[in-house]
Parts: structure tokens; sequence; C-alpha cells
């Protein structure tokens, strides 16, 4: 096996290469080498300048996050910073790819920085519930100002290092690939009349004190509420850059990053990391090289069918859109239109870049339009099967029977990150291979399901509203619920979202087991839902402020026995618990592969707070013993809800996480 870092040296440079694949994630023996050659380096009498690059596609693009669950281990990377920045021989980086997180840190270190223009920088920590924490915090500021180190810090954007504020991290850079490496020798000579120029010394950033004060009052203010802790602490340690010494403002980062490191919401935010990139793999790939999809055909001239067509145009593919009707096709074209100028007034596309996506579109009848397609989506009912070319991979989106391969996108499908790729009885597995590679084109995030046409996040979202309307049942007040789980972090609580809904359709369709059907109770009273203005709630004004009623509230009195209700802190668990079982019942039934593809499902389709990661995860954080026992006290003739399913109440026998939870 390649070592992970090498080191040769030429005409007095040392080039120290890093050579960690995928990513040249800053992993422990990337480190513990690192130093050992950074050491050689520096005593070596033969070099006069240091070069620090990353082998492969990228420069290191950040610490190795699945190290965050073990125990530290030295030499840890603020220490490896350190000896960087304070050697007595110019130290210069080399950048190319993704530039990320430690690996930014590590390039900030080195006293200078040459780079791809193609080079993308960031300090994506937050989304993993951290900040830096290898002097990010502190150098990143002393170098360009309070605002936009806290702008990356708390966007945790890749941003262009070619482009101005950002491209002041780079002393000099080069356009071509081929190009890098000579260039960058020859500025480790210049570096070497220059000598040593260390960042910790430098504050050219804070040069307007009161400016720099006032941007970190107001973004204090901005933060102060927030449920992220990781937000609150950034701009604390940015602040603490601007007024302590450069070693004590790394103290108070150091001390700030180990916190975040054991928090729930980091663990929860890992775990979405990786939950959904494993999400995305196929388990057994037929074909390691699966033809790409260029051309997509797009049946059916619906909202589903407008909202795809401009995914796909976006993605770059050409997109034959068949629709029956031949005035909705001009309507639809004109939809598509609309969306794309929508895009370039948000500044989120070039006119240029829209313009040539429209040209990438036709619109005809279904039969011509799926000729010369690699993939054909269904978006829209009554098509006939006979209609479908025989050597054409065929996914169905939103039919109810699914027997090849379903798309079932969260909506609105152009923004929604989503796509449940079912896997019908008779689909074959290079359909799902490529239905999967589909979606990962369009920039979606695909989670697979197997079923005849249900979703792990209907499955789910039912779940919620049963245990929902059961505490009802059981004497708490949907108010009380809402509340409850609204400080817990869900965006829309299920009787809000309810009665946006109207509670004449949710009356239909909701089944309950031995509870009353509350949504069914309140239509028949008369209280439809948001648009009547009286649902669980009153609305006030125009419809847009929810309010109490204790009208409401009697008449669930009314409908239901006297029970001994609910405690207010057993409402979340009890929810949780109740998802968890549905949860283990979806990987029993293999509609899911695993407990984190569930989560998966509900962070990015169904507003489930990520920094919970996903009703599994949140679970599992709250402890599962702790939940199982909440569940037992809930004494519901639904039995589904809360006697723990056999799988989960053998992971909590067994002391086990919900990672264990897989078929
Ligand atoms: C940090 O740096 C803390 C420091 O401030 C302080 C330390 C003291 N670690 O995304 P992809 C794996 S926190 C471990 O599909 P792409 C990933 O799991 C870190 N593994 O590729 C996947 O593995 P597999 C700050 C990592 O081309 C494979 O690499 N940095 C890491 O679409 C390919 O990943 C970040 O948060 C990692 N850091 O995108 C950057 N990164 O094949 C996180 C990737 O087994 N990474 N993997 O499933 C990214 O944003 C994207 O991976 C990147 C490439 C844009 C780099």
């Amino acid at each position: 096996m390649a070592e992970v870092v090498q080191c040769s040296v030429h005409e007095g440079v040392a080039v120290v290469s890093i050579n960690h694949p995928p990513v040249n994630a800053l992993a422990w023996q990337v480190r513990d080498s690192l130093l050992t050659a950074l050491e050689c380096a520096e005593m070596d009498s033969e070099v006069r300048a240091i070069l620090i690059a990353g082998a492969g596609k990228t420069f290191p693009a950040g610490a190795d996050i699945a190290e965050f669950d073990m125990p530290r281990k030295e030499p840890w990377l603020p220490q490896i910073c350190t000896q960087i920045e304070m050697c007595r021989k110019p130290v210069v980086a080399e950048l190319h790819g993704t530039v990320l997180g430690g690996g930014f840190e590590l390039a900030l270190a080195c006293h200078y920085r040459i780079g791809l223009r193609s080079t993308r920088v960031g300090l994506p920590e937050v989304k993993l519930g951290l900040i830096p924490g290898a002097g990010g915090t502190q150098r990143t500021p002393r170098l360009v100002g309070a605002k936009v180190a806290l702008d990356m810090i708390l966007s945790g954007r890749m941003l262009p290092l070619d482009q101005a504020p950002y491209r002041i991290f780079a002393d000099r850079l080069v356009v071509e690939p081929e190009d890098l490496r000579a260039a960058a020798l020859e500025f480790c000579h210049e570096a070497v009349s220059k000598g040593p120029r260390p960042s910790c010394e430098r504050r050219e950033g804070f040069a307007d004190p009161v400016a720099t004060q006032l941007e970190l009052t107001k973004r204090a203010a901005d933060e102060a509420d927030g449920p992220e802790n990781a937000r609150r602490e950034a701009v604390a340690a940015v602040e603490a850059a601007f007024l302590l010494p450069f070693d004590a403002g790394c103290a108070f980062e150091e001390a700030a990053f180990a916190d975040l490191v054991a928090s729930d919401q980091s663990k929860a935010l890992r775990h979405a990391f990786f939950a959904e990139r494993r999400a995305a793999k196929v388990a057994q790939s037929v074909d390691p090289h699966p033809s790409q999809i260029k051309t997509l055909a797009i049946l059916g001239g619906g909202m589903l069918a407008s909202q795809l067509a401009v995914a796909a145009l976006n993605a770059g593919l050409a997109v034959r859109w068949g629709i029956a009707d031949s005035d909705r096709r001009i309507a639809a074209w004109t939809d598509v239109e609309d969306s794309l100028e929508d895009a370039v007034s948000a500044g989120d596309l070039t006119k240029q870049v829209a313009n040539d996506a429209l040209k990438r579109l036709i619109c005809g009848t279904m039969p011509d339009m799926i000729k010369n397609a690699d993939f054909v989506i269904r978006a829209a009912e009554g098509l006939q099967r006979s209609d479908m070319a025989e050597d054409v991979v065929c996914a169905i989106a939103v039919a109810e029977n699914v027997d090849q391969i379903g798309l079932r996108f969260a909506r609105p499908a152009h923004l929604s990150r989503l796509v449940e790729v079912i896997e019908g009885p008779r689909a074959r597995p290079d359909q799902l291979e490529s239905a999967i590679a589909l979606v990962k084109r369009l920039g979606k995030q695909p989670v697979h399901v197997r079923s005849s046409g249900e979703t792990i996040g209907g499955r789910m979202m039912a779940a919620l509203h049963r245990a929902a309307d059961a505490l009802v049942d059981l004497g708490a007040s949907p108010y009380d619920i809402d509340d409850a789980l609204t400080k817990w972090g869900l965006e829309l609580p299920p009787f809000l979202q309810r009665d946006a809904t109207g509670l004449r359709i949710v009356g239909r369709v909701e089944r309950r087991e031995g509870g009353m059907n509350w949504s069914a109770v309140l239509a028949q009273a008369g209280r439809t839902g948001r648009a009547s203005r009286q649902g669980f709630y009153s609305y006030l004004g125009d419809a847009a402020t929810p309010v109490h009623d204790d009208k409401a509230l009697t008449l669930f009195d009314k409908h239901r026995a006297d029970t001994n209700g609910v405690k207010k802190t057993d409402i979340v668990p009890l929810i949780l618990g109740a998802m968890v079982n549905e949860g283990a019942r979806l990987v029993d039934e293999h509609v899911a592969a695993c407990a984190s593809d569930i989560d998966v499902v509900m962070m990015t389709g169904h507003q489930f707070p990520r920094w919970r990661g996903g009703p599994m995860k949140a679970a599992e954080l709250h402890g599962l013993f702790r939940v199982a026992r909440t569940m037992q006290g809930a004494n519901h003739p639904d039995k589904a809800l809360w006697v723990p399913h056999p799988r989960l109440a053998a992971l909590v026998r067994n002391g086990e996480g919900i990672e264990a939870l897989t078929n």
C-alpha cells in the first residue's frame, strides 16, 4: 500500500504530498506521517522551503469525520498547524480541488498559498455541529475580517478561491492543472527570499476595530435564539480572535470544539453526513459503469411533470416532454420558461445558462417523446404501459401500484432534495441502478425502498400523526403536543399541518385503531381547518395566526372518557417511540434497508431537523432504553404504537444503537 504521506526533495524544496483517497481526510495516520515529514524537512540542511500538496483530486477536504466518534489521538491537527506556522523555513500550500475544514486550516497555517483557479475553499464544520477546530476561527478573521470569516463559518459553503473576497487567501493562482506543480516550485524559491510569514502575527482583517465590534455584536444577536449551538460558539470564537492574544483565542476554540464534538447535535449531524452517503449507494451493483443518462422523457402535463422538467434541465439533461393535450403543451412550456426566469432574477442562474437549458427542451406527443430517451418518467395518471418503448428503462413517478421502479419526489420536486426510489416486485437490478444514478444526476438524495407503492416517508408520517391522535385520546391537548414538537425542532407540527391541509380531507383518509378520528370529529362540527378559520386552532386576521380555542378543547372532552392525561415531558419521547417502532417494522418488512435510510427520508423530505439526526437517531440519542420505558407507560388500544416491536426490543435488550437495525 502506498505511503499516506510521501516526501521528496526537488532543488531544495521538500514536496510533502498527502495521499489518502478519496478526499485526503486528515486521519491519524496522515497526521502522524505529516508531522514526521515536516520535522525531517525542517532538519534537512538541503531543504530551503517546504511545499504541502494533496495527491489525486484534492488538497485535504478536512479532518476525518469518522474519527470524532473515537478517543482523540495525538498528534492533533492544531499541533501540526502550529508546527507549520513556527517552521523556520517557508512553508507553501499547493491548493486544488475542495480545500475544506481542517484542510483549509492546514493551508492557512502555511506561510503562503498557491492554487488552481478552480479551487474551492470552505469551512463546513457548522454542518457537522462543529466550529473549525484547528485555528480556523482565529486565522481566517485575521486575514479577511470578521464579516467574511463569519459568512464562511456560518454558511459552511464551498467558495471560489479565484473570486473576491476569497482571492485574498491565495498568493498566486494558476489556470491549468498541469502547470500547477512547476508554478508552485517556482513560488517556493521566491518564498525562500521572503522568509516565513506566520498568519498568527497578521491582523489586517481587524484594521477597523469599531466596524469589527459592531459586526460581532450584530452576529451574536442574530444567533442568540437559534437552536444550533455551533453557530453561537462560532461567533464567540471569532470574537475571541479579535479580543484575545492568538494563543488564548486558540485555547477558546479548542475547548469549544471539544464540547461540540461530544454534543448530541454534532453526533446527529455526523450521522446525517454518513447516512446520506450510504443511502445514495446501490447495495449490489450489477454494472460498475452504468451508461450515462443524457436524455430524459417526462410524460404528463401536471405540476409534478413541470417541476421535474425544470430539475432535469438544471441538471444539464435534454428533456423530451410528452403531453397529450396540445393546449397544455404550450402552457407547460411557459411554466418552465417562467421558472427559469425566476431563477435568473433570484441570481441562481445566468441568462445564458437559462437560455441553453430551454434549448434542451422539446414538447410533443407521448409516444414521440419516448423515442430516443435513455430514461422515461411517467408523471401522469392513465398512461398505458403499451406507450412505453421496449428498450428504455422506465420509471413510474407517483403511481400507487408500483411493479417496476417508482420515483416518489418530495414536493415541490424542483426544490426538495428527497426522492424515494421504490423497487417494485418486478423491477430489474439495472433499472434500479439507473434510477438511482438519475436521481443523483438531478442533484437529489435517493433512498432505496422495497415496496409495491408505499413509501418510508408516508409510513413514518402516518405513525407520527397516529401517535399524536392517540396522545389526544389519552388526554393531552393538541396545543401541548404541537408546542412540544415545535420546541423540539419540527417546523410544521401535526395539528397545524392538518389544519393547513383541511380536516375534511384528512378525516376521510385517517385510519385509527381503537381511538377517535379527531380530524373527522372537528370537521363534523364545522371546524374544517385553516381555510374556514377554525379547526384544531382558530385563526385570526388573514388566517395566518393560529390561536388556542377552548371550544375545540370542549369538543375533545366530550368525545373521550376521563383520562389520566399525559405528562408534557413524555410527549416527545412517545412520538419518537411510535416512530422508531414503525421504523423497526419498516426494516423488518424489508421496505427500508436500515434505520439510517429512514432518517435520511425524514431529514431531506419531511422537515425533520438535521441537528436531531432524524427520528431513529434522535430516539437513540434520547436513549432507546429510556424511550422504551416511556412507551411501556402508555396504555393505548393501538398496540402498534407503543408496544415495542421485537426488533426494537432486541436493540434495547442488547444495548445496541440504531445502526444495528438493518436487514
Ligand atoms: C474538520 O475538518 C474539523 C477541523 O476543523 C478540526 C479538526 C481538529 N472525513 O461526499 P462524497 C468520504 S470537520 C471522512 O461522496 P464528493 C465520504 O464519506 C471536516 N470521510 O464525495 C465518502 O465515503 P464513501 C470538515 C469523508 O466528491 C467519500 O469520502 N470537512 C470526509 O461528492 C466521498 O465523499 C467536511 O465537512 C471526511 N472529511 O464530495 C468535508 N469527506 O465513499 C466533507 C468525505 O465510503 N466532505 N468523506 O461513502 C465533503 O463535503 C465532500 O465529501 C467533498 C467531496 C465535497 C469533499
